[in-house]
């Protein structure tokens, strides 16, 4: 159960960009926050702006959460952080859209005693002095749980050939799901051939027309398997190969990772093979993390949001069930 701090917040102003949280009495009992999100590139993306607006709106503890939209660009989330910091918010959240780049700003942010909270994706070790906490997905043991189907599945094959279908370049989630993903292979001598790998930016159109390159430059019959880091780009990549008359899910197996009610449909149809969940819903959680951030409790570097995995005897009793 979620602690009530605080009642009666309330007639929220209601400015473009926010959402503005309360039920009465005054805005200014509750915290003000900033959301710095990635964009709006998947499912998965969209679920999670949905779950961090809707846990904003219904927590009494949170005067008002604005959000910023950084469009798949730095550039605008760094402009985005700085805003913020003019307006003197209680806290912000970021989600980085890649690793690196964030020194100077969240230092500003520090110098000026905002706390930073990274939600979903992480940045450098070494600016890890600059935020308090990470909420997110442990990307690395999703990628580790990728590998290890493979070693499973592939047991008896000799020379597996593979190819990768990579997040957006410096993102977290594309270098954290190649490196779990090939320790893994590599930790236990796999015999593989990693054909090609390339990055398809989170996104269906990309992801397909990366797939077609691949499939124009490589015999479909010598590739044993694709593995996908999002749901998106193995969906589009799953239609590049039925159109050039590649049997998903057979000719090619396919690994994603996400798990929305479009890659499980995907997997009922028998187009692909592994889904690795990633969990998108963690705003009810983020509440908590950031009230606790600015009551100056003792925080984990890290906290992981649960995830589980599910193959071909899992896909028809799952889809129903997915919240995106
Ligand atoms: O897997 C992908 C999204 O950062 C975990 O970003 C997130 C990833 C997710 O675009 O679909």
């Amino acid at each position: 159960m979620k602690q009530r701090l605080l009642g009666g917040l309330g007639s929220a102003m209601l400015l473009f960009g926010s959402v503005a949280c309360g039920d009465g009495g005054d805005n200014g009992d509750g915290l003000t926050i900033g959301f710095v999100q990635v964009g709006a590139e998947s499912a998965w993306r969209t679920a999670n702006s949905e779950s961090v607006k809707d846990a904003a709106a219904d927590d009494d503890r949170i005067a008002e959460l604005k959000f910023v939209d950084g469009q798949q660009k730095q550039e605008k989330q760094l402009k985005g952080v700085r805003n913020l910091i003019t307006q003197g918010v209680d806290a912000i959240v970021v989600a980085p859209i890649v690793e690196t780049g964030w020194t100077d700003v969240l230092q500003e942010a520090q110098d000026n005693d905002i706390p930073v909270i990274l939600a979903d994706r992480g940045i450098e070790k070494e600016d890890s002095d600059l935020y308090v906490t990470r909420l997110g997905s442990d990307f690395v043991r999703e990628g580790e749980k990728a590998g290890e189907w493979v070693l499973d599945e592939f047991a008896d094959a000799n020379g597996l050939n593979l190819l990768q279908l990579e997040g957006s370049v410096g993102s977290a989630p594309a270098n954290d799901r190649a490196e779990g993903f090939f320790n893994v292979l590599d930790g236990e001598g796999f015999d593989y051939q990693l054909v090609d790998s390339q990055s398809g930016d989170f996104q269906a159109e990309d992801g397909k027309a990366v797939m077609e390159t691949f499939l124009q430059k490589y015999d479909a019959d010598e590739i044993d398997l694709l593995y996908a880091h999002n749901d998106e780009m193995g969906l589009g990549a799953i239609q590049a190969m039925e159109e050039a008359g590649v049997a998903p899910g057979d000719d090619i197996q396919v690994i994603i990772v996400d798990g929305s009610q479009a890659g499980f449909q995907a997997g009922v149809e028998g187009k692909l093979n592994y889904i690795v969940e990633c969990n998108p819903a963690f705003g009810p959680q983020l509440m908590d993390v950031v009230t606790d951030v600015v009551n100056g409790e003792e925080m984990d570097k890290f906290t992981a949001v649960e995830e589980g995995v599910f193959s071909e005897d899992d896909f028809a009793d799952e889809v129903d069930n997915r919240a995106f």
